[in-house]
């Protein structure tokens, strides 16, 4: 079989959104994202944690049918079951989750897989997986994921980018005013939760992203 690419060309993670019921308040999971794609996010992960299954399928469907006209894929956090059932793009894996390997066996090659690493010893055993990108996490602590005990900081964020080979989607912590020093210290993707689920206006939170996003890839071209 010949060696697939190391990055499929069409998915791009530069303004990923991750969900979070929580912090959307009133407001739909549904309403929440259709706006943020409106202001230019790439990339949706359906992360629910509390949710059940029927409810999160349901929800993964409406999503894949709301994302589809934009050719934003949809990835599902943790459950290769609901995304197989639903027809999603990829699954994002943690460290505790199920094994890559066994995911790609079970998504296929044309699935987007992501794995986070919370440390170097992390990435040194997922440069060798069928994976297409690299969760860097968290690169600021944040109250989204408060049991996470260690940050990259930018510093970390930069000695990764030296040594892994494929994209890096940074994210905990992240917003308009970090996302320019996040990419320059070599993020492919600025992943976010709070910072599009909790603002007021979620539409001009993913345009603030965005333009953060191309002035710092201007300034590096
Ligand atoms: N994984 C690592 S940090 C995090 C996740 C899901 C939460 C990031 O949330 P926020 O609000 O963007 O800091
Ligand atoms: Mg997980």
């Amino acid at each position: 079989m010949p060696p697939r690419p190391v990055s499929r060309p069409d998915f791009n993670p530069s303004l990923y959104l991750v969900t979070d019921q929580r912090l959307c308040g009133e407001r739909s999971i549904f309403d929440v994202v259709g706006l943020a794609v409106r202001g230019g996010v790439t990339m949706v992960q359906l992360r629910e944690k509390r949710m059940n299954m029927r409810s999160l399928v349901d929800l993964a469907r409406a999503l894949k049918g709301l994302l589809t006209p934009f050719g934003v894929p949809l990835i599902i956090n943790d459950r290769v079951d609901a995304a197989l059932a639903v027809g999603a793009d990829g699954v994002h894996l943690g460290q505790s989750d199920m094994p890559a390997e066994l995911a790609r066996h079970l998504l296929g090659p044309d699935a987007i897989l992501g794995l986070s690493v919370e440390r170097l010893e992390h990435l040194r055993e997922a440069e060798r997986l069928d994976v297409d990108y690299f969760g860097v996490s968290p690169i600021f602590p944040t109250d989204t994921k408060p049991e996470l005990d260690n940050a990259w900081g930018l510093s970390g964020l930069e000695a990764v980018r030296r040594i892994a080979t494929k994209p890096l989607v940074a994210i905990g912590g992240i917003n308009a005013e970090n996302a320019e020093a996040v990419v320059r210290a070599g993020a492919d993707g600025l992943a976010v939760v709070s910072a599009i689920c909790a603002a007021s206006d979620p539409l001009r939170a993913a345009e603030e992203l965005t333009t953060a996003l191309r002035r710092a890839r201007n300034i590096l071209q």
